[in-house]
C-alpha cells in the first residue's frame, strides 16, 4: 500500500490549499517544499515593491468564509510580506504545518504500473510512495539569468529578484544595473532608484504599464464587500478572468472616439489593470481597437517623462498592448525624472558582456557596484520540467513537452496516471485570478481521487485523444486574439530555444470551469479510469477466514453438485452466519402471484416505517431462501427503519426464466398496492436477487407500474457475459463463486442461451436505461460480478439516472449478507439503509 494518498510538490497558494482540502476529504497527503517556508512565489520573490497587481479582496482564498471574514488586508493591492503574512495565518489556523515538509525539493516522481503509485524523491535522497502525485510548483518558479559572459567576474553582488536575500539588500550610494523591465523591473526599480546613487535601467523592450492606485484599506469599502462576500465569489467564479469586473460591453471601435478617451481616463483614474483593459469587447481581439488604447497610454507616458527623447525610448511599439502582461505601477515612469534615474536602451545596442567593474552594451560601458536581474522565468513548463517525472513506460515529461507543454483541460497530462497539474498549460492560469483558478483546480483534482475510490477505480489518467483535442481548442481560442503576437513568456519566447506554443486557455475562467464541471459530471469524460490494479489490496482478514473455513470443510464445487445438493450447502453455510437483529414485528405472508402464491416475510421495524423495500435474496436463482437471508434483511430492516418484504420466489431448474422475474414483479405489485399506502417503495437484491431487483426496476418502468424511489443493487448479475475481467481474475476455486459456477447458475435459470440476451434476464442488454430509479450500487473487489456491477452504473450515468456507488475493496462476493461474520456487512447494511431511509423520508 502506498505510503500517502497524495503527494504535493510545492507549498505556494495551491500547495496550502491542496494540503487543507485532501486533508479535509480524508485522505493522507503530503506537500513538499523547497523553500525554508511556505508561499511559494511570495515566499521567494522578496525584492522591494513586490506586490500584487489583483485586489486583495480577490486575491485571497474563498474557501473559507469565517476566514474571509477574519482576515482584514490593509492595502487595495497588497504587498508581499502582507500576502506571506496571510499564507502562515492559513497554515496556523488550519493546521497545515504536520503535512508540508519543508527544506525538501522534490527531484523525481516516477509511475509504477505494477502498484499503481507514484514514488517520489527529494533531494534529502528520500523517497514516499503515492496513490496520486499533485503539481503544484506554480507557473512562474523557474527563474532565468541571462548567459552574459563574464558574469561570473563581477566584483560586486548581484541578484536575480526571485531570489532575494531574505534580510534585504542596502544599495545605499551604490551604482546598481537593472536588467528587465516587465512586472517585476517596473515594481523594484523605483525602490531601487529611491537610495541608490544611481539606477541604470537596462531595458530591451518598453513595456506598458497602468496606475495602481494604491491604497490603504478603506473601513467602509472591507465592510461592504465582505457584507456579500459569499455572492462576490460566486461573480467571480463565473467571470471572465476570475474578477468580476464591469467591461462596457461594448467594442471600441463602435464608440464615438471621444466616448472611448472618456472611458480610458476614467479607469485609468481609478486604477488597475483589469478593468481598464477589459473596458471594450475588442481590444484583446482586434488591432485597430487595440492601437486606441496603446495610443491612449503611451500618451500618459508622454505626459509623465519630463525629457521626451527619454519618453520616446519609453514608449511600447512593438507589440499590442495586453499581450505581454499588463504591468502596473504608480510610480514608474515618473521615476525617470529623477537625476540619478538612467534609462539605456539595449535594444539597438545590446548587452555584451560583464566585467568586474561593470556592464558593456554594444556602444557603451557602465560602472556598476551591483547587478539586479528582473529577468524573469521559464514559465508554465519549466519549474515541473526541473523534475524528474516519468510516467507510463518511464517515459519523461520533459520528453512529452518538448514540442511544447500540455495537458488534457490544464490539469492532467496523457501518459501520466494519476498525475495532475494545479494550473496546468492548457488552464486559464495566468490570465486569471490565480488564488480562484488554484481552488477551483484543487477542488476539482480532489473531487477526482474522490470519485476514483468510490468507484474502486486504481487509475486515472487523461486519454491522449481528448487531451489532443483540448489543446486544439485551446490554440484555437488563442489565435483568434491578439495575444500570440507579442514575444512574451506567455508563448516562451523569453527563453531561448524553447518551443513558441500559446499553452494557456484564454476562454475564460466561468467558461472553463463549467466545462471542467461538465466533465466531471459525465463521470471524468476524456479520462481513462482502471480499477484492475485495484485488486491488488488483500482480501479484509475477517473474509478470508471466511474463505479459509469454506475451503477446510472440502467437497466439491458448486458446479458438480445437483441443485439439491448446492441448496443443501448453502443451507448448511448460512447456519454459521447466526441471527439477526430482532425487528419489532415479522410475519410471513403468501404474495397472490400469477402463477400462484408466492410465499413472503415483512420485517417492520416501527410502526410507521417511511417506506418499503421489496427485497430478493441471491443464489444464482437455484439455491437461497428467506429463511437463509433472514439476518441480513432483519439488519436491513432496522437500518432503514423500512418495512422489508423478502420474496421466496420461484427458484431453477424447477421453474426457470422468467419464473423468478415475473414473481420478484408480481411481489412488487403487492408491495405497492396492498402495504405501501402511498409510501414510497425501492427494490433490492443481492447477487441473483440484485439481478431480479434491477429486472423489477425495468419492468416496472416499461409496464409503467409502480414507481419506484431507489434500486439497492448488491453486486448484482447484471448480464451473461461471464468473459469480464473480473471472471477472468476470480476464476479460481477459492473465493465464494467463480465463472464455472456462474454458468452452472445461468444453466439452469436460462437454458437457452439466445434467451439470456433478454433485458429481463441480463439487464444490462436494456437498449435505454433513462427513466429508471435512481441506483445505489454496492460492489466487492474480490468477486467475479464486479465489472458487470460497474458496468451497469456507467450506462446509468450515461442515462443520467443519478447513481451512488459503494464499492468495498477488500471485500467478497456475498459479503453483504455475512453480518455477525464481518464488520463490513454491518457497516455496508447501515449505510444503505441509511440512504434508504433518506430516500424514503423524501
Ligand atoms: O518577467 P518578464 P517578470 N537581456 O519575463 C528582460 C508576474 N509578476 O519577472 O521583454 C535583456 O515579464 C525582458 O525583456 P524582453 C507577471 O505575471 C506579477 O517581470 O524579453 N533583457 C523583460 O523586460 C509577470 O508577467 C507581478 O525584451 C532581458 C524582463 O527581462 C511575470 O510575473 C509582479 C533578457 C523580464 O520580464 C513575470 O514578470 C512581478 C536578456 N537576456 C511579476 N532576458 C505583480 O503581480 C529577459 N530580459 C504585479
Amino acid at each position: 500500500m502506498a505510503d500517502l494518498d497524495v503527494a504535493v510538490a510545492g507549498a505556494g497558494f495551491a500547495g496550502i490549499y491542496a494540503v487543507h482540502a485532501f486533508r479535509s476529504a480524508g485522505l493522507t497527503v503530503r506537500a513538499f517544499e523547497a523553500g525554508s517556508g511556505i508561499g511559494g512565489t511570495w515566499f521567494w520573490n522578496r525584492y522591494p515593491g513586490a506586490r500584487c497587481d489583483v485586489e486583495s479582496k480577490d486575491y485571497s482564498y474563498s474557501f473559507s468564509p469565517e476566514l474571509e471574514q477574519d482576515w482584514s488586508w490593509s492595502e487595495r493591492y497588497p504587498a508581499q510580506p502582507e500576502v506571506l503574512r496571510y499564507l502562515n495565518h492559513v497554515a496556523d489556523r488550519f493546521g497545515l504545518w504536520p503535512d508540508i515538509q519543508l527544506n525538501t525539493r522534490v527531484t523525481a516522481a516516477s509511475w509504477d504500473a505494477d502498484q499503481a503509485e507514484w514514488t517520489v524523491t527529494t533531494d534529502d535522497g528520500a523517497s514516499v510512495t503515492a496513490r496520486f502525485f499533485v503539481s503544484a510548483v506554480g507557473c512562474l518558479s523557474a527563474y532565468q539569468v541571462p548567459s552574459l559572459p563574464g558574469l561570473e567576474t563581477f566584483a560586486g553582488p548581484w541578484y536575480h529578484t526571485s531570489r532575494w536575500p531574505a534580510d534585504g539588500v542596502d544599495f545605499t550610494g551604490l551604482r546598481v544595473g537593472l536588467i528587465g523591465t516587465g512586472s517585476t523591473g517596473i515594481q523594484v526599480a523605483p525602490e531601487i532608484a529611491a537610495v541608490a546613487e544611481h539606477l541604470y535601467v537596462f531595458q530591451r523592450t518598453a513595456n506598458f504599464a497602468v496606475p495602481n492606485r494604491n491604497g490603504a484599506t478603506d473601513p467602509a469599502w472591507e465592510a461592504g464587500f465582505k457584507a456579500d462576500y459569499r455572492s462576490y465569489r460566486k461573480q467571480a467564479q463565473k467571470s471572465f478572468l476570475g474578477v468580476p469586473i464591469a467591461g462596457t460591453g461594448r467594442p471600441a471601435l463602435a464608440e464615438p472616439p471621444a466616448e472611448v478617451q472618456r472611458t480610458l481616463m476614467e479607469r485609468w483614474q481609478a486604477g488597475g489593470g483589469m478593468p481598464f483593459l477589459g473596458a471594450y469587447t475588442d481590444v484583446l481581439v482586434d488591432r485597430d481597437a487595440n492601437d486606441i488604447v496603446a495610443e491612449f497610454m503611451r500618451d500618459r507616458i508622454r505626459e509623465t517623462v519630463a525629457d521626451p527623447a527619454v519618453a520616446e525610448l519609453l514608449l511600447p511599439r512593438t507589440y499590442p498592448v495586453g499581450a505581454k502582461r499588463l504591468c502596473q505601477s504608480d510610480d514608474y515612469f515618473a521615476m525617470f525624472n529623477r537625476p540619478n534615474v538612467t534609462l539605456v536602451d539595449i535594444r539597438s545596442a545590446p548587452l555584451t558582456s560583464v566585467s568586474a567593474r561593470g556592464l558593456r552594451t554594444a556602444d557603451a560601458f557602465y560602472e556598476l557596484d551591483a547587478l539586479v536581474f528582473a529577468t524573469g522565468f521559464d514559465a508554465i513548463s519549466g519549474a515541473l520540467n526541473q523534475i524528474d517525472v516519468r510516467g507510463v513506460g518511464g517515459v519523461p515529461l520533459a520528453g512529452k513537452w518538448s514540442a511544447g507543454p500540455r495537458a488534457y483541460l490544464g490539469v492532467a497530462p496523457a501518459g501520466f496516471p494519476n498525475m495532475f497539474i494545479v494550473t496546468g498549460p492548457g488552464s486559464p492560469s495566468v490570465f486569471s485570478n490565480m488564488v480562484l483558478s488554484i481552488e477551483q483546480h484543487v477542488e476539482w483534482i480532489r473531487d477526482c481521487v474522490l470519485y476514483a475510490g468510490a468507484h474502486g477505480y486504481a487509475t486515472v489518467q487523461a486519454k491522449p485523444s481528448a487531451e489532443d483535442a483540448w489543446m486544439a481548442h485551446v490554440t484555437e481560442v488563442a489565435y483568434a486574439t491578439l495575444f500570440p503576437l507579442a514575444d512574451s513568456w506567455y508563448v516562451g519566447a523569453n527563453i531561448p530555444g524553447k518551443p513558441r506554443v500559446f499553452t494557456s486557455y484564454l476562454g475564460g475562467v466561468g467558461p472553463y470551469r463549467a466545462r471542467c464541471d461538465a466533465v466531471a459530471a459525465a463521470g471524468y469524460e476524456g479520462f481513462a479510469l482502471d480499477r484492475r490494479l485495484a485488486m491488488s489490496s488483500s482480501v479484509h482478514p475477517q473474509a478470508q477466514l471466511i474463505l479459509d473455513g469454506m475451503a477446510a470443510a472440502g467437497g466439491p464445487p458448486i458446479w458438480e453438485m445437483t441443485p439439491e445438493q448446492a441448496r443443501a450447502v448453502v443451507t448448511a453455510n448460512n447456519e454459521h452466519i447466526g441471527p439477526g437483529p430482532d425487528v419489532a414485528s415479522v410475519r410471513d405472508v403468501v404474495i397472490p402471484g400469477q402463477a400462484g402464491g408466492i410465499p413472503a416475510r415483512v420485517y417492520s421495524p416501527a410502526a410507521g416505517a417511511p417506506g418499503v423495500v421489496v427485497y430478493y435474496h441471491g443464489g444464482g436463482w437455484v439455491v437461497g431462501s428467506v429463511d437463509g437471508w433472514d439476518a441480513s434483511v432483519r439488519a436491513l430492516a432496522v437500518a432503514s427503519g423500512c418495512d422489508v418484504v423478502s420474496v421466496d420466489y420461484r427458484l431453477a431448474p424447477e421453474h426457470v426464466f422468467p419464473a423468478a422475474a415475473d414473481d420478484a414483479y408480481d411481489a412488487l405489485e403487492w408491495a405497492a398496492g396492498e402495504l405501501a399506502d402511498g409510501r414510497p417503495v425501492a427494490v433490492a437484491g443481492d447477487s441473483a436477487g440484485g439481478n431480479l431487483a434491477a429486472v423489477t426496476a425495468l419492468r416496472a418502468r416499461d409496464l409503467d407500474g409502480p414507481a419506484l424511489a431507489l434500486q439497492l443493487l448488491v453486486y448484482p448479475v447484471t448480464d451473461c457475459d461471464l468473459d469480464r475481467t473480473s471472471y477472468h481474475e476470480y476464476d479460481g476455486a477459492e473465493f465464494i463463486v467463480n465463472r464455472r459456477d456462474m454458468a452452472w447458475y445461468w444453466d439452469h435459470y436460462v437454458p437457452e442461451p439466445a434467451a439470456r440476451m433478454n433485458p429481463y434476464a441480463s439487464p444490462l442488454r436494456a437498449p435505454d436505461m433513462s427513466g429508471l430509479p435512481p441506483l445505489y450500487l454496492v460492489t466487492a473487489e474480490h468477486d467475479p460480478l464486479r465489472d458487470e456491477g460497474f458496468a451497469y452504473a456507467d450506462r446509468m450515468r450515461a442515462a443520467r439516472v443519478p447513481v451512488e456507488h459503494r464499492h468495498y475493496g477488500s471485500q467478497i462476493h456475498g459479503f453483504f449478507s455475512f453480518v455477525n461474520l464481518l464488520d463490513d456487512a454491518d457497516k455496508a447494511i447501515s449505510e444503505a439503509g441509511a440512504t434508504i431511509r433518506a430516500v424514503a423520508k423524501g
